[in-house]
């Protein structure tokens, strides 16, 4: 295979099918670049000092990592002065972030979960990135809040980089899902995989078990049903898997199918679940439409969720698309 770099599928993209606009592409380099950059403050580990609590807490009441905030600080550098952004919301800041005045404004607006699945940082287990793009509603001069509550279908691009064995970028502008492993020696992103796809049959769950008398009825039964494998209803054995990561389950998914689940439970119904719609919901599962899976809130499909909060949280079933609409019926079924 003729290797490419990520500046020239995407010059192409926006050359041939004319798909991706320049401003796009800017963007969508230019947060490749900060992922490079997370990267490589991530590589460096306890050489970097970058390991363990920083002293503060984020909006979800979470102790943030040292990486959240340094990944957080990288992706809002990077993006501010390129011209190609009105604002930028993070899962690690109260509000939104305006581009300064100092800088021209764009018409684009970048979302993004700086440092998924913190908890693993310390014990060297892949973690990650994961953006979302939406275009700044017609005419907006001073960007709110409001202007972000746009569902999941408006994304413009979507993607996650992975800093695994590999570091790897997965991105979807609209067309398909398409993988870049990263050069570390040239510091250049190289496609390795295109047009990725999820087989619609899967074998392999991924969700935090532990939480399982917490879940509702149709939870409930979707699980002793996968449990009770070959002698139970579904007539053949599952496997299970969870990292911890989203960014590492849902790149396994991609790679060999499954399905990911975080459902809602019956502690805190002011919490359905603990992902959060903007920055890690809406992209993930643009990128599993886009490969073929499907993505819903157990109910409907999260593409579709009009948000009325920047840090509001959905229940997440995505993967697999026949496993993924099993378990939805199972929800929809009870109401
Ligand atoms: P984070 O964004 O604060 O890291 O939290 C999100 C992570 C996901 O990556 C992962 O799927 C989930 O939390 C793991 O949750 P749990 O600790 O309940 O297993
Ligand atoms: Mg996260």
């Amino acid at each position: 295979m003729k290797r490419i770099s990520l500046t020239q599928h995407l010059i192409e993209a926006q050359r041939l099918h004319n798909s991706i606009p320049a401003e796009l592409r800017l963007l969508i380099e230019v947060v490749a670049r900060a992922c490079k950059t997370i990267s490589h403050s991530v590589g460096k580990g306890a050489l970097g000092d970058v390991l363990g609590s920083a002293s503060s807490e984020n909006v979800q009441g979470e102790i943030q990592k040292k990486l959240d905030i340094i990944s957080n600080e990288i992706l809002l550098q990077a993006n501010e002065w390129g011209g190609h952004l009105a604002a930028m919301a993070s899962e690690e800041m109260e509000g939104i972030h305006p581009i300064p005045n100092r800088y021209p404004m764009g018409e684009y607006m970048l979302l993004f979960d700086p440092l998924d699945g913190s908890s693993n940082i310390e014990v060297n287990v892949s973690i990650g990135t994961i953006f979302s793009v939406l275009k700044a509603p017609e005419g907006m001069v001073t960007p709110t809040e409001q202007d972000f509550m746009q569902p999941g279908t408006m994304q413009v691009a979507a993607g996650y980089a992975v800093y695994g064995p590999q570091t790897m970028l997965v991105l979807s502008t609209g067309n398909g899902v398409h993988c870049f492993t990263l050069d570390r020696e040239m510091g250049s992103w190289v496609m390795t995989q295109r047009d990725v796809k999820i087989p619609e049959e899967t074998s392999e769950f991924a969700i935090n078990a532990s939480n399982a008398r917490h879940w509702y009825p149709p939870m409930q039964r979707y699980f002793e049903e996968l449990q009770a494998g070959k002698a139970g209803p579904r007539g053949r054995d599952f496997n299970m898997r969870w990292v911890a990561s989203m960014v590492a389950d849902v790149h396994r998914i991609l790679t060999r199918g499954g399905i990911f689940i975080y459902p809602a439970d019956v502690r805190d119904p002011s919490k359905p679940g603990k992902l959060r719609l903007m920055y890690e919901a809406n992209p993930m599962a643009m990128i599993v439409e886009q490969a073929g899976g499907a993505a819903t809130d157990g109910k409907r499909r999260i593409l579709d969720i009009q948000p009325h909060a920047l840090h509001q949280r959905v229940p997440v079933f995505l993967g697999s698309k026949n496993e993924v609409e099993l378990v939805t019926r199972y929800h929809t079924e009870q109401l």
